[in-house]
């Protein structure tokens, strides 16, 4: 089943890009997605009606948390196949970075890929969503941890801070603004940590302007701490060695690549986590509850502004 879901890649890939590309040109995600359905080619002719009614869409689904989700929806045996969700997963992380690097349309390339790829991207599909017959339509934005300064882990310097957004209303290009969305210094840790951040702060949004008009359930989540996926491929050797043992022995806090993969899973698919608005965690015995998000990551102006200002960058208004 994973190696079929791996044949819908270009599909879907294709489908996706060509939403973007006739919008505008912006292209910081690639959609990589897999699906746990019927294929497309055993669909009739139309492949966008197969994405609305037959399809989970998760970006970022080459490796990692976004590999085993696929893995996981794969192997789930009932009829309760998911439709109509997409899953905004795909990111990079670039803790050693001296300087920024740029998506081709010129933005500090984690927040361009994590937050400004998404943001675009459940935006142009949001529309394909909201047009699927499926019962429990979903649209999962994956947070963190450290994006949330009410952890302990989010207080690991350096802390995610998106200030007044006057890097971000810049256009984030290093150029005539700065590469960080706070204005600050380039930093390449805490521009992941502030990618994650918006992404949980995109998701409240969504559900605050969408969820009642269309059904769509808008959700967020830490699935654990991952310690051995491609997240960290450029992190300095020595901390991927230390890392998962520090994770395991002493915070606690490691999941295997299989049991996260369960965990979103059941976030796409699973009946009893289908409210919208919820930033979903587990316990250590793997039960799900609805966690609390930092005060930045939880602020409504915050959110509002930076939906307005990422709606200006990637050309929607
Ligand atoms: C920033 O540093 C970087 O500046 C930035 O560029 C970016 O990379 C960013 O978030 C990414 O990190 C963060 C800095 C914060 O953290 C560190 O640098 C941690 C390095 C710790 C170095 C210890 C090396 C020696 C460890 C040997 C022990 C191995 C144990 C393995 C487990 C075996 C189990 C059988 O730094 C701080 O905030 C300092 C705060 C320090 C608090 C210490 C809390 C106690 C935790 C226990 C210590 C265990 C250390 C293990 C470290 C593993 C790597 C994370
Ligand atoms: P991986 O690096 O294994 O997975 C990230 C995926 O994103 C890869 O498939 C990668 O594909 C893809 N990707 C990166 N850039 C792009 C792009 N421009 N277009 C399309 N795809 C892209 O890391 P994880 O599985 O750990 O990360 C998945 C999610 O989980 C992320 O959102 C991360 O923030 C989150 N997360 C991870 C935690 C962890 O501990 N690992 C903890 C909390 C959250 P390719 O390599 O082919 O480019
Ligand atoms: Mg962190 C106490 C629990 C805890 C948890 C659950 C995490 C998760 N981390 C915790 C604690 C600590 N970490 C402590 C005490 C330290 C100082 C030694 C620490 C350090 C640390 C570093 C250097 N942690 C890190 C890094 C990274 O480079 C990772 C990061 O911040 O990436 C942005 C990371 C992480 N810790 C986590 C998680 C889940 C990460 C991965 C990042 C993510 O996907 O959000």
């Amino acid at each position: 089943m994973a190696l079929q879901a791996a044949s819908w890649v270009p599909s879907t890939l294709s489908i996706a890009k060509e939403e973007l590309r006739k919008k505008l040109s912006i292209s910081p995600i690639k959609a990589q997605t897999a699906a746990a359905t019927p294929a497309v080619n055993q669909s009739s002719s139309d492949n966008k009606k197969t994405l609305r009614k037959g399809s989970v869409i998760i970006t970022g689904a080459s490796s990692g948390l976004g590999l085993a989700t696929a893995k996981a929806l794969a192997e789930t045996e009932n009829g309760m196949r998911p439709l109509g969700v997409l899953v905004c997963n795909a990111a990079v992380y670039l803790p050693t970075a001296k300087e920024p690097t740029f998506t081709a349309d010129g933005f500090e390339l984690s927040v361009g890929t994590n937050h400004l790829g998404h943001f675009l991207l459940s935006r142009l599909l949001l529309d394909d969503l909201k047009q699927s017959d499926y019962p429990q339509k979903r649209c999962i934005i994956v947070g963190s941890i450290t994006g949330n300064t009410n952890t302990l882990a989010g207080n690991v310097p350096p802390k995610a801070n998106l200030g007044d957004l006057r890097g971000l209303a810049g256009g984030l290009n290093g150029v005539c603004s700065s590469s960080m969305i706070d204005g600050g210094e380039f930093d390449g840790a805490k521009a992941y940590k502030d990618s994650k951040v918006c992404n949980m702060l995109t998701m409240q949004e969504l559900h605050r302007r969408y969820h009642e008009e269309t059904g769509i359930s808008f959700a967020s989540l830490y699935p654990g701490c991952i310690a051995e996926t491609g997240l960290f491929r450029e992190h300095i050797p020595l901390f991927r060695l230390l890392f998962p043992p520090f994770q395991k022995y002493i915070t606690k806090g490691y999941v295997s690549e299989e049991e996260a993969g369960k965990r979103l899973a059941q976030v796409v698919s699973d009946p009893s986590l289908s409210k919208s608005g919820v930033y979903w965690s587990w316990n250590n015995n793997s039960s799900s509850f609805e966690n609390q998000l930092s005060k930045e990551a939880s602020d409504s102006e915050k959110a509002r502004k930076l939906w307005e200002v990422s709606e200006k960058l990637v050309g929607l208004a």
